[in-house]
């Protein structure tokens, strides 16, 4: 029998689902568009085993990876554990040896030296695999068709860093995905890395850098020939560890930082452009270069957003403070100066978990989805772990400053949209948005998908499941050429 702590992390909104299965041809109200063929996946934490002490954290559960496989109308489900080395050797023992988020000193110590890692973060169809990733270890490699785990690769020794960032960039001119990673060299540590790595799976580009404090270096973005790396004031230090106090602790006297690089560069030539008071970003919608000048659009917060990683002095979360809203950093490359230039509100609608087309990664760009908080809107759930309820789509037209909203109704709230291109060809943005819309009262997810430029009709196609699948974090569409052998 397995007995989960009584907290919240395992109730309501934060049920566990732990289900791995198959539905060969999903219950669909709508149409969903003839011309989409290929997959949605995605990824939600979903601990194997009750922690080895209470108080764990969301960011901790194991990777549970979604597939949706859409082809001539219809949509298959299937779902299967991540079966990263963590999963095996917890599985084996019947019970969890790995301890708190991102601290070993909790861990069994007959997994010392093991990875660490729950591939909970992101999924993305890369090199003939499904690339499966979190933060602190390398990269999982899974079956694109069948989600069986092969396990962590190394780019055939081309990549032996012990981590691999979770929000990679696929370059839409050379195919290369550009990433980065982080404390590489162990916990705490402040080395970073950028590398690319081609479609074939060589390591093409590398460079390495310092990062002015640690931190968590969760999202970057390419910008043209440059990288943009935001640095927010998340932080952690040894006394943390010992404590088995939450790994990051946000402190408001550190400053952020925008770290810009030449993306040939080894790392030398690494600039961080300071911002004072620090703000918080996450999240990268995308990045491009204008002449010498480097604009960063992102959701930004005066206070970190992240509920479960506590202020260092013990302030008490604020979640007005907390909400994020859309913002443009601009540095500028010509300059001798080493701040931020400006911030400048982008967006109206708050909100987190930005998208674009993936084609304009890097470039000028004019379309821009995330989810939003409405918060006039009524909520019938229990609370879910951000700081408010993301009830709504929001479309951005950038060139227009236009937003265009869908409100999924007072019983549930919405997980990352993707962006799917009608064609390779098709203009920016002529596709369709796809979202999980979960509801915390029928505890029902359907996949519902959208024209991607008029989200305000609501879904076109709702593809009902039989269960509520947990918050997620990430996800990324695979046509399906990508799916061939
Ligand atoms: C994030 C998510 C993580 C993590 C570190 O959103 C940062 C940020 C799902 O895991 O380990
Ligand atoms: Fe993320």
């Amino acid at each position: 029998m397995v007995h989960f702590p009584k907290e919240p992390l395992y109730a309501d909104v934060l049920r566990l689902g732990r289900i791995e299965g198959d539905i060969a041809d999903l219950e669909i109200d709508g149409e969903v568009p003839a011309g989409m063929d290929g997959a949605f996946y995605r990824v939600h934490p979903d601990p194997q085993f009750a922690p080895r002490k209470p108080g764990d954290q969301f960011f901790n559960g194991d990777g549970m990876v979604t597939m949706f496989r859409v082809k001539d109308g219809r949509i298959a489900f299937k779902q299967r554990y991540a079966k990263t080395d963590k999963w095996k050797l917890e599985n084996a023992a019947g019970k969890a040896l790995f301890g708190s988020y991102r601290n070993p000193l909790t861990d069994d110590p007959a997994v010392a030296g093991e990875h660490r890692g729950t591939a909970n973060t992101n999924v993305l169809v890369f090199n003939d695999e499904l690339l499966a990733m979190k933060e602190d270890s390398p990269c999982l490699i899974m079956d694109k068709l069948t989600l069986d785990t092969e396990g962590y690769t190394d780019w055939d020794g081309e990549l032996t860093l012990r981590t691999f960032g979770a929000h990679p960039k696929i370059d839409p001119a050379t195919g290369n995905l550009c990433n980065i990673s982080y404390a590489a060299k162990g916990s705490l540590s402040r080395d970073a890395t950028y590398f690319e790595i081609s479609p074939e799976g060589h390591v093409v580009r590398r460079a390495e850098f310092e990062v002015p404090y640690y931190t968590m270096l969760h999202d970057f973005s390419i910008a043209g020939d440059c990288i943009v790396i935001p640095v927010s004031p998340y932080s952690s230090d040894l006394s943390v560890l010992e404590q088995d106090r939450p790994h990051f602790y946000y402190d408001r006297a550190l400053p952020s930082y925008l770290g810009v690089m030449r993306r040939d560069s080894d790392g030398s030539d690494m600039r961080w452009f300071k911002q004072e008071p620090g703000v918080c970003s996450c999240h990268v919608m995308n990045a491009y270069q204008d002449g010498s000048k480097v604009h960063l659009d992102t959701p930004v917060s005066k206070i970190g957003s992240l509920p479960f990683f506590p202020e260092r002095d013990g302030t008490p979360f604020d979640p007005h403070l907390a909400m994020t809203e859309l913002s443009r950093f601009t540095v500028d490359l010509k300059s001798n100066s080493d701040t931020v230039e400006s911030i400048e509100k982008l967006g109206q609608a708050p909100g987190e978990f930005p998208r674009i087309d993936d084609r304009m990664a890097g470039k000028p760009y004019r379309h821009g989805w995330m989810i939003t908080y409405d918060l006039e809107k009524p909520y019938n759930g229990p609370p879910g772990p951000f700081a408010g309820v993301i009830n709504t789509l929001t479309h951005f037209d950038l060139s227009t400053r236009e937003e265009q909203s869908w409100w999924c109704g007072p019983n549930g709230s919405l997980q990352e949209p993707c962006f799917i291109p009608r064609s390779a060809d098709a203009p920016e943005g002529d596709g369709w948005i796809v979202a999980l819309v979960d509801d915390h009262v029928s505890n029902y997810s359907d996949l519902c998908i959208f024209d991607a430029l008029d989200v305000a009709k609501g879904p076109i196609a709702r593809a009902k499941l039989p269960v509520r699948l947990r918050q997620g974090l990430h996800g990324n569409w695979a046509d399906a050429g990508k799916l061939a052998a």
